[in-house]
Parts: C-alpha cells; sequence; structure tokens
C-alpha cells in the first residue's frame, strides 16, 4: 500500500453503509482524507494487507494517520461515524455537554445498525445463496425459509441499487416464488382485502361527512357560539378514520423470471 500522509484512508466499495461515511467526510468538510475502492467482486477485501486493516473483510473501513503514535484502524459503519463524529466534535452532541442528545443520536444510530441496516443487507446475501441453488434451503425444494423471506425480500423491486441487471439470481428466486399458485391465490386475497378496506373507508368518509353536516346545521340551528363551532369542528378533523390500507408501496409485480440466468 501507499505511503501514508496524516490522513484519513477511507476504504470502500459502492454500497450504503461506505455511503454514510462519504457522506459524512463531506459533511466534516475541512477533514482532509483519501478515498481507495476495494473491488469486493475480485475479493480484494480479503487480501491481506486489507485484513489488517479490517479482520472482517469487509467495507467501509478507515485508518486515521491523524494521531499520536500508531494510527487507528476503524470499522463498522456505525463505529466510524461515531469515531469520527467524537473526533471532530460535529454532527452528533458533546457526551460531556449534553450526555442526554448525545445517548439519543446512539439510540438511533445503533437501531439502524441492528435492525434497518442488515435487514435490507441481507437481500443481497439472498442474492448469493440463490446463485448455485433453486431455492433458499435447498437445491430443489421449496420450504418454509422462502415463505419466511419472500414476504420482505419481494420489497426489493422498490430499491433503485437492487437491480434485475446487478442480481439476476435473487430476481430469478423472487419469480420462482411468485410463479406458485399459493402466491397466485394470496395476491388475489390481497387485492379484495384492499378493495374491502377502500369501500369501507369511502363508507366511513362519506358517514363523516354527513355527521359533519349534521352537526354543522344542528350547531347553527342551535345558534352556537364562535368557540363552540371552533371546538366541534376540531373533534370532527381528530375523528376522521385513518385508513388501514396497505402503507407499504407496491413491489414491481412484473419480475421476469430469468430462470435460465441460474448460473
Ligand atoms: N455491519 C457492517 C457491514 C459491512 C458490510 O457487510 N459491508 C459489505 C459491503 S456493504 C462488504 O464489505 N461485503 C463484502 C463481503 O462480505 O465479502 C458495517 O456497517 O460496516
Amino acid at each position: 500500500m501507499e505511503a501514508k500522509l496524516k490522513i484519513i484512508e477511507f476504504y470502500g466499495a459502492p454500497s450504503p453503509n461506505v455511503v454514510k461515511i462519504h457522506l459524512l467526510l463531506r459533511e466534516l468538510r475541512e477533514v482532509p482524507y483519501s478515498y481507495h475502492e476495494i473491488n469486493i467482486r475480485r475479493g480484494e477485501q480479503y487480501s491481506p494487507d486489507f485484513l489488517m486493516i479490517n479482520p472482517n473483510g469487509k467495507l467501509p473501513a478507515v485508518v486515521d494517520h491523524d494521531v499520536e503514535g500508531e494510527p487507528i484502524s476503524v470499522f463498522e459503519s456505525g463505529n466510524i461515524l461515531y469515531y469520527l463524529a467524537n473526533k471532530y466534535d460535529k454532527l452528533i452532541p458533546n457526551i460531556k455537554t449534553d450526555p442526554k442528545s448525545h445517548t439519543e443520536v446512539l439510540n438511533w444510530v445503533f437501531w439502524q445498525m441492528s435492525n434497518l441496516g442488515p435487514v435490507l443487507g441481507e437481500l443481497i446475501h439472498v442474492c448469493c445463496l440463490v446463485k448455485d441453488r433453486q431455492y433458499i434451503a435447498s437445491k430443489d425444494q421449496f420450504t418454509i425459509a422462502d415463505i419466511a423471506t419472500y414476504p420482505w425480500a419481494r420489497y426489493v423491486s422498490i430499491l433503485p441499487d437492487i437491480s434485475v441487471e446487478e442480481f439476476p439470481h435473487l430476481y430469478r428466486w423472487l419469480a420462482l416464488v411468485k410463479s406458485r399458485p399459493s402466491v397466485a391465490e394470496w395476491e388475489e386475497f390481497e387485492e379484495e382485502q384492499k378493495k374491502n378496506n377502500n369501500n369501507t373507508n369511502n363508507n366511513n368518509n362519506n358517514q363523516h361527512h354527513q355527521q359533519q353536516q349534521q352537526q354543522q346545521s344542528s350547531s347553527q340551528n342551535k345558534s352556537h357560539t364562535e368557540a363552540e363551532e371552533r371546538k366541534s369542528l376540531i373533534h370532527a378533523q381528530r375523528s376522521v378514520p385513518i385508513p388501514i390500507s396497505n402503507n407499504l408501496p407496491t413491489p414491481n409485480n412484473n419480475l421476469s423470471p430469468p430462470i435460465s440466468n441460474q448460473t
């Protein structure tokens, strides 16, 4: 590896966890750093040089040369965020002057690291799993492992970075599961449910509208004071029914099954 300046060496690859550090370093502005792309498809993350920096062989990682003594290696995107934000006293309230707010930021960083991040990251893992076999847990058997994974994995089509071209095996598996009669039957059921919910909501809205009109006319009849009318309107707004239809974006239902692309 090249001669080190007193700067941050940042090792990355195209991936959301690496983007965190790109954003952080840009937010920190005055921090000098140099970026090194590691080609994870060629397995460069397992080179002896890189394993000295991150023994887990994962990106992102940074090496801080701007320290007294030995450079400090930092890995795990959350830890890199924390290390650099603390070092430059930015983007996290100071632990000494405001420990409560400092901890609140960490609450959410840890939440992201242990929940949202791994969940989406695992989709890529699913892609690798089904590269050499038809199904999640078996070469040729559909199992409850596929059933457990499919309802979440199907949302992959709304993520711009996980395209059919980049992850053909994942899309092939999704299409394979989607082609099962049980999935078609459930999709039909879900459509029906959505229609029923929409009808119920429309009816509720109509009823609510009628009630509101009745309230308004009776309040006029009873010549309510201005303050009372305002109160009843606020109450009416609060009781507008919340639609209970599926709030999640609809996944792309036109997944082409490139079954011939399995290897
Ligand atoms: N929890 C780690 C995840 C790191 C990770 O899985 N990085 C991926 C790219 S997003 C990687 O290096 N993959 C290469 C491999 O697993 O061989 C973090 O947040 O830094």
